[in-house]
């Protein structure tokens, strides 16, 4: 891997973002409202509270309505998205149990039958975890659908079994973001990690902040995987060489004073799509954006 990162590749890279009078994003649809909503409701016959995060954004990734509203002990915090994330499930059903059989509210001791409410802002693993744990100790198939977009777990409060002995169930339930988001930067972090809908931001601002934070990390994985020459601050002159090195170009006329010229012009939208999802897929490296 080459060394780039000396004084002067430093020193040409932006040290803060222009967000060019941006507002904050807000997506808080109503099927996140009515989900709080039924979860705040169920919370009598909930045992444990497992709060999903995204370890890449440990702090901006934080719900600050889930500690008001869902102030259920024990409450367990889980950073998903990193490798360690299948040991971490082996070891979650030991952790849990033990927290609640020493909790006062739950020292009961006729009470076998556990349930669980898995929460979480959109798009962290909630619904991946449960199958995981699902797949761990029942050697059983998905229970609840997974996809790369946020907003997939709709149905509030989906109840699967994920263990026999003890048994226990675990509560799906629709990612939920913080109606109020706290500044357009922590939006922006939110956005790039998948947990806001793509278009509500805009894709070529989320390429961009990417771009921003690798430099601002020193991780310039992206020179060679996309054959620049060096680190770029430009996110145009980035996306130009990913849509060229992935032949996503396209073909369009020219009107000239000579008549015609189809010309071959990079297809900015796509690049920005593709650079954002390798990001996401980790194959700009491990990041961590807070
Ligand atoms: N790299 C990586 N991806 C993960 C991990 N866990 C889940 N994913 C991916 O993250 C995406 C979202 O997973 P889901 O389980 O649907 O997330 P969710 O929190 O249930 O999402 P909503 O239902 O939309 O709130 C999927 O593409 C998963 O494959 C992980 O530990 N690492
Ligand atoms: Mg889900």
């Amino acid at each position: 891997m080459k060394l780039y990162r000396s004084l002067c590749d430093v020193a040409k890279f932006r040290n803060a973002f222009d967000f060019g009078g941006r507002e904050v994003a807000h997506w808080f649809p109503g099927h996140m409202a009515k989900g709080l909503k039924r979860m705040r409701a169920s919370l009598k016959s909930v045992d444990c509270i497992i709060e999903i995060h995204d370890a890449r954004i440990p702090l901006s990734g934080r719900n600050p309505v889930f500690q008001e509203t869902l102030d259920v002990k024990p409450h367990l915090l889980v950073l998903n998205k990193m490798d360690l994330a299948d040991l971490s499930n082996k070891q979650l059903v030991p952790t849990v149990l033990e927290m609640m059989t020493k909790s006062c509210r739950f020292h009961r001791e006729e009470n076998h039958n556990y349930c669980l409410m898995v929460i979480g802002v959109p798009n962290v693993g909630k619904s991946s975890l449960i199958n995981s744990l699902r797949r761990t100790h029942l050697k059983k198939g998905r229970a609840s659908p997974v996809g790369g977009e946020p907003g997939i777990t709709r149905a509030v409060l989906t109840k699967i079994q994920v263990c026999e002995r003890p048994m226990m169930h675990l509560l799906d339930t629709p990612g939920v973001l913080p109606p109020n988001i706290e500044s357009v930067e922590t939006g922006m972090k939110l956005a790039l990690c998948g947990t806001i809908l793509d278009h509500l931001v805009g894709e070529d601002i989320i390429a961009d902040y990417l771009l921003y934070s690798l430099n601002r990390l020193g991780n310039f994985s992206y020179v060679e995987k996309y054959d620049l020459q060096e680190p770029s601050d430009d996110i145009q002159h980035v996306l130009k060489h990913i849509a060229v090195k992935l032949r996503k170009t396209q073909r369009v006329t020219a009107i000239t004073g000579v008549g015609n010229v189809n010309i071959t012009i990079p297809n900015y939208a796509a690049a920005a799509y593709i650079f954002i999802r390798a990001f996401r897929k980790g194959e700009l490296g491990q990041v961590i954006l807070d």
